[in-house]
Order: C-alpha cells, then structure tokens, then sequence
C-alpha cells in the first residue's frame, strides 16, 4: 500500500472509530507477518562478532595451569565462565531494571564476543546464571568432535550463543527428569535474553522404543522451556521428551527444529512476537490425559498472545502405523483467546483428529494455504479449519481463511472471511496428492486444488519455498 493511502485509511479508520466507538470489527492490522529485516529476536545473524578463541577440555586440561590456548587448554566450562570471563551483573538483588550493573572479573582474558571452544568430552550440566555478557560469546564444540552435556541452562544471563553441543539426561550418574534446554528469567537474579541455540540435539533417552505407559509418564524431560525475550532457537532436534518446545517469552524465534516422540503438546508459543517457522513435530504419544496439540496457545492472564506467526511448519501425528500409545493429535490448537494479529500459513497438518486447525476468539487472524489431512485416511475424526467464536460468546473477527485444504469442514464464524478453499475427499486422495501414505502432499496436476486458490490473498512462496504463480494453489505446496 502506498504511504499516503495507508496514512488515509489509517485516518479513515481513526473518523469511523470516533462515530462508532471502535467496535471489535473495524480493528485493522498493519501487521504483514514480518519483523522488518531481521526475525523477532531482534538478533543480526549477519553482524554477529568474531573474537578470539579459547580452548576447554574436560579430559585432558587444567584449571590451574592452562592458558586456554588450543595446546594447553583449561579443563572446567563452569570455572572458566565464573574466572575467565569478563562480565557484567547487578549489584544488588532483587534486581530492578534500573539498578546499575557491576563488572565481575574486569581483568578476564575473555570478552564479550570471544568464543570458547570445548574438546570432546562430557560437561555434565551446563548451568549459567548471573551471567551479563555485552555481546555474544559463543559456546561451541571442536568441529567433528562430540560435547556432551545432561541438560543446559541459562538464566539471568544475556548474549550467549550455544551451539554445536548435544544434550541427554540419560548421561547423569542418577538421571532425573528436567528440562533438556531451559532460557529462563529469575525473578530475583534477572532476566534472561538475547541467547542464540542453534544446531544441537536434545534427548532423554536415545532410543525410547521400549519404554511402557508408566515409564513416558515417568521419565522423560520437556525439551525446551524459554521465558525470556530476544530468543532464538534454531536447527535443533529434541527427541524423547514430555513436552517440546514451550515458550513464554516474546521476541522469539523457532526456526527449523524437530521434535520427535512427545507425550505432552509438540509447540507452544505463549508470548507476543513469536515465529515458528518451519518446524516438524511428529510422533505424539497418548499416556496420559493431556490433551495433545501439535501447537498450542492461550491468553495469559488476559493478555492476548499478539503477532505470532506459524509458517511452513509440519504437524505429524505419527509415522508409524504401529506406533504404541497412538493417540489423535490435535494439529492447531488455540482455544482459549483472544488471538490478535496472528499468520498461520504453509502448514502440512497430518492429523487424526476434527482439530486441524481451531481458532476460539480471535482478531485479524489470517489462515491460508494450509494443507490439513487425516494421516490415516479411515479415522472417522477428519480435520477442520475452523475460527470460532470465544468460548464466552464474544465474536471473532477481522479473520480470513483461504487457500487452504481440509478434509472435513471450513468453518467461519462473525465477519470471518472463507473463501477458495478446497475440501478433499478421504477417499480420493491418490488423486490429488504425490504420496499420501508417506506424508507426500504435493499436489498433483488433475487436483481440482491446483489453480482454485486466492488470487487476491495468498503465499508468495509455498512450503518448498518455490514461488507460487498468479493462479496460486490452495494447500501448502503449489503444483
Ligand atoms: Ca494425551
Ligand atoms: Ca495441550
Ligand atoms: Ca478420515
Ligand atoms: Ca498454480
């Protein structure tokens, strides 16, 4: 929209808000699904600082004598971040925001944006607390070797990048259930932000192919659990855990990570300004009554999550027909709003259950060009997409849900707009799509889906990031 045309409607808008005393449903979003140049961390992947390097290594270094150089390495992560490190924290607790920060070790060989190298080996629990870096110092491992680690924390602390490691609460000499990556605020010690984890592997268990009902109920971790802002989490597996990834920090990115064999919800994004983006949660596994989302979010204590996008994620019930404890997955699940401000596009939701993809009282949401399907084509919950009403009766509105495909119903409710969306038949669906029983949704040519999406309202790039043409599909893949 040209400037001066947004100035008007803006001004428009501001008139009508005047006469009618701006009802739920002239709210418009300026909200186009991005954050400007960088991803709501905030975070400049591009800018971010090479210093020097320092060497750690648990087997064969030494606290005492070593110079951190790659020939004589210090020996503890833990003593060299308390020794070592040049930082800042605050000089008086409970901490406030306006309290000064005092420097902690201001004749530390390493600074803000130096990173440290660790050599193979196995570092126990990694816990960073108190702990105010300036710019990032990263933590990562020698390359092709393994760093090992039960679990890792960081709270009260900002400017960390952890990477390169993997993590297993089955390498404790008593292994206990934790959270596998906690980015925590304390509400004494400080907050936490600004921390990048990227290309790490997170687990309980290796293998839990054997685990009983009892045994998911009882061992496994959350996978990660983040509450502070300026997060981002990236290129990350976590496997075997009871709940995925939860986040209620805002300001945060989820990008390009897995998670494999659940028991609680797959993603949940609590927080405003959040991106999930290109994410696979599969395998969930029904022990208990949870009620399993692949995505989920609520209002907080009546603050609606606000501007949090879902794109080009996938939502897998199960792979494998055998599965046990194969429950019915909800895909999207967000009953409990409101929900302003929200983008929910380019998912594949392969699910057994009549929630696909729900909305109960939202604002300005826009659902488009989501491919939602059964992963068994015979179980009798097909999904839907469909945005309700809040459940105490309030409309939604200003929403629209187009270009999708659904298999059992699109369901728009208050001044919702539903328009050229495409509901497959279960019992067609080797017609209309690649490979159906290997979760392969592409289209094919004869689909009545290809060329029937929104011309007018769609995804300029599909899930494979192939440009969409001027006849966009509906579902998450253009033909
Ligand atoms: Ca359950
Ligand atoms: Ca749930
Ligand atoms: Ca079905
Ligand atoms: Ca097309």
């Amino acid at each position: 929209m040209k400037p001066v045309i947004k100035y008007l409607t803006v001004l428009v808008s501001l008139m009508l808000c005047i006469n009618t005393g701006c009802d739920e449903k002239s709210e418009k979003s300026s909200f186009d699904g991005t954050w400007g140049e960088l991803n709501p961390s905030g975070i400049d992947f591009s800018a971010l600082p090479s210093g020097n390097s320092y060497y750690v290594d648990i087997n064969n270094g030494s606290d005492e004598d070593g110079d951190g150089s790659i020939t004589n390495p210090w020996k503890t992560l833990d003593s060299v971040l308390q020794t070592r490190l040049e930082y800042q924290e605050y000089s008086a607790y409970p901490y406030t925001d306006a309290e000064s920060m005092i420097t902690v070790n201001p004749d530390g060989i390493i600074k803000s944006g130096d990173t440290i190298i660790l050599r193979e080996g196995h570092y126990g629990a990694l816990s960073i607390s108190r702990i105010y870096n300036t710019d990032f110092v990263t933590i990562t491992s020698m390359t092709g070797e393994t760093v090992s680690f039960e679990s890792v924390e960081i709270s009260s602390a900002s400017y960390f990048l952890i990477e390169n490691i993997m993590a297993n609460q089955n390498l404790a000499e008593t292994p206990e259930k934790t959270t596998l990556l906690a980015i925590s605020n304390h509400n004494y010690f400080g907050e936490v932000h600004h921390v990048i984890v990227r290309n790490s592997d997170f687990k309980s268990i290796e293998d839990s192919s054997t685990w009983t009902i009892n045994d998911w109920n009882n061992i496994p971790s959350n996978g990660a659990s983040i509450s502070g802002n300026n997060v981002s989490l990236t290129d990350c597996t976590f496997k075997n855990v009871n709940f995925g990834i939860s986040v209620t920090g805002s300001f945060v990115d989820i990008i390009n990570n897995t998670v494999e064999n659940f028991a609680g919800d797959g993603l949940r994004g609590l927080g405003s300004d959040l991106l999930f983006e290109g994410n696979t949660v599969k395998n969930c596994f029904d022990v208990n009554e949870n009620h399993d989302d692949g995505f989920q979010s609520w209002e907080v204590e009546g603050v609606s999550p606000e501007r949090v996008v879902l794109r080009n994620n996938i939502i897998l019930n199960y792979e494998d027909f055998n599965q046990p404890f194969k429950g019915y997955l909800q895909g999207i699940g967000c009953f409990d709003g409101f929900y302003k401000d929200w983008i929910v596009e380019n998912n594949l939701i392969i699910v057994d259950h009549w929630h696909g993809i729900t909305f109960m009282g939202a604002k300005n949401v826009v659902i488009r060009n989501n491919t939602v399907v059964n992963r068994d084509p015979d179980a009798e919950p097909d999904p839907w997409i469909r945005i309700d009403p809040h459940k105490d009766g309030r409309n939604s509105a200003g929403c629209i849900i187009t270009g999708n495909i659904a298999v059992n119903s699109i369901i728009a409710t208050g001044d919702t707009v539903e328009t050229s969306n495409y509901l497959v038949d279960d019992n067609t669906l080797d017609t209309c799509f690649a490979d159906p029983s290997m979760n392969d949704y592409h289209l094919l040519e004869e689909c009545p889906a290809v060329n029937s999406g929104n011309p007018d309202n769609f995804t300029i790039n599909d899930m494979d990031n192939n440009p969409r043409d001027s006849e966009p599909d509906c579902g998450c893949y253009e033909y």
